[in-house]
């Protein structure tokens, strides 16, 4: 395919690299872009900060990721999708229906925002976790440091979590919550080559993203609970090795 401008200059802003095979990153919306420009076929260049406030003259939410394209930021992961999908049409997604390309979006939210709060309050929120998690975070703080400011940190992200309905009623309602939403997403997948069926869209990278954060050292039970749903399993190894340049 002949292309007529030259690509513009990529840039993806995140935090460090996870050093873990198949996990570019322990953030989940930079892993979802790092999967969805190797899927688009469109090579980047990676600028890493030791938090996301690191990057905030690109982003003055101070979030990660951002896509620099060119010099210009593009920040918030679905607007990166979206300006993927510009840069490179019909790679994410092609042949949908219009009704198919709304759902396609709609599970795209709910994988950035339901599917999310159960991967932060895994990490941060679990008792079981929050030591492996801290270290692995933390790995450029002073060492004496780390347990002054990181509990400061923990609370802040534990308001959060509170406040987004994930822990509100404490660790055993929201473990039962996460594993019936295994159950149903498994029910979905079920018989499917991709979340919408026949076609791959913007909701198996946005849905893996969040999933295969789960698949890590960092949250045993909570990847346990994955791996005992082999259709989601399946499909989750589908996606990585298709997403995985
Ligand atoms: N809606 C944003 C969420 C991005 C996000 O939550 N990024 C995390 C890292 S995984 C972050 O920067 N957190 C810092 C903060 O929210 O203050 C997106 O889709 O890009």
């Amino acid at each position: 395919m002949s292309q007529h401008h030259p690509l513009p200059h990529l840039t993806l802003c995140e935090l460090a690299d996870a050093a873990l095979p198949h996990v570019e990153s322990y953030s989940p919306f930079c892993l979802k872009i790092h999967r969805a420009l190797q899927l688009a076929g469109l090579p980047y260049e990676r600028r890493f900060g030791a938090m996301p406030a690191s990057h905030k003259r690109h982003n003055p939410q101070e979030q990660v990721p951002i896509l620099l394209v060119g010099d210009e930021p593009v920040h918030d992961s679905t607007a990166i999708l979206h300006r993927i999908e510009q840069l490179a049409p019909g790679k994410l997604q092609a042949g949908l229906t219009p009704q198919q390309v709304g759902e396609a979006w709609l599970w795209e939210e709910f994988a950035d925002t339901s599917l999310n709060g159960f991967l932060v309050a895994a990490r941060w929120a679990d008792d079981r976790n929050w030591l492996a998690t801290r270290a692995a975070y933390f790995t450029t703080m002073p060492p004496p440091l780390v347990p002054v400011i990181t509990p400061l940190i923990r609370k802040r992200v534990l308001k959060s979590l509170h406040a987004r309905d994930v822990w509100r009623a404490g660790p055993e309602t929201c473990w039962a919550r996460f594993t019936a939403i295994l159950d149903h997403l498994e029910a979905h997948i079920t018989g499917k080559t991709y979340w919408l069926g026949n076609t791959r869209s913007v909701a198996d990278i946005a849905i893996f993203a969040q999933l295969h954060s789960l698949r890590t050292p960092l949250t045993p039970w909570q990847h346990g609970e994955v791996v005992r749903r082999p259709a989601l399993t399946a499909w989750l190894d589908r996606i990585d090795a298709e997403t995985h340049r």
